[in-house]
């Protein structure tokens, strides 16, 4: 259902994430396509990675984005780029765990949505006390995505941290529809996916696959939930 008028800087993130699409540069070009699709899926969170574009670029690219998901029930994060994330009027911004307090980041998008990527308990905690929305965990798995991650944690770690903080946790690294069901085992509200959507040679349907997939679960699992 689409919103009538969707505030910016209003939206509020809840446990109940699903897919989270990190549409990354690394893989497509094809920005606009990416999002219409996840927006017919009916994704709720949709992220914007560029790691080799200036901000000159990657403003125009986001803006496009945020055009197309603002009359939507799909949130338009940024990653990295808080000025990116507050000129293309994003719902937010997402974060290491090592890059600048949150306190500025929350300065300049007051009201936005932080996630923040944390790779273990104790960054996790961290993140939970100093005001992250959501956490985003891993990598679960191996991933050649992005070769300087930590060491995958595991579905158990995973778990441990789902458990230990309240916020919504968003699970990343080496998800597919093969080891989907192990990552909701542990908790998760939500399951981020780059390569297993982009590298594919129709993501809309993978994208669609997955979604379906969590459906599954959470009706066998968590029946009366929705
Ligand atoms: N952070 C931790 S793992 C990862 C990021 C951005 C990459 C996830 O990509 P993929 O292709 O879904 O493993
Ligand atoms: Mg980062």
């Amino acid at each position: 259902m689409a919103r009538a008028t969707a505030p910016i800087f209003m939206r509020k993130i809840d446990k109940d994430i699903g897919l989270y699409l990190i549409i990354d540069s690394g893989f497509t070009k094809d920005f606009t396509g990416m999002t219409k699709s996840a927006v017919d899926a009916g994704l709720k969170i949709i992220q914007y990675r560029d790691k080799n574009a200036g901000d000159a670029e990657m403003i125009e690219n986001a803006v496009k984005m945020r055009e197309l998901t603002q009359k939507s029930d799909t949130m338009f994060i940024v990653n990295d780029n808080v000025d990116v994330a507050v000129k293309s009027r994003a719902d937010g911004v997402h974060v290491g765990h090592n890059d600048a307090g949150y306190e500025d980041v929350r300065r300049m998008l007051p009201g936005g949505i932080i996630g923040v990527s944390v790779d273990n308990m104790e960054q996790a905690l961290l993140a939970d006390k100093t005001g992250a929305d959501y956490l985003g965990v891993g990598p679960v798995f191996p991933t050649a995505t992005k070769p300087d991650a930590a060491p995958p944690l595991g579905v158990e770690k995973l778990a441990e941290i789902v458990r230990a903080i309240a916020k919504p946790v968003v699970a990343i690294g080496g998800i597919n529809p093969d080891n989907l069901q192990s990552v909701l085992g542990a908790g998760v509200g939500g399951v981020a996916v780059i390569s297993a959507i982009l590298s594919m040679s129709n993501p809309a349907a993978e994208m669609r696959k997955i979604v379906s997939k969590i459906e599954e679960f959470r009706n066998i699992n968590c029946p009366g939930e929705k």
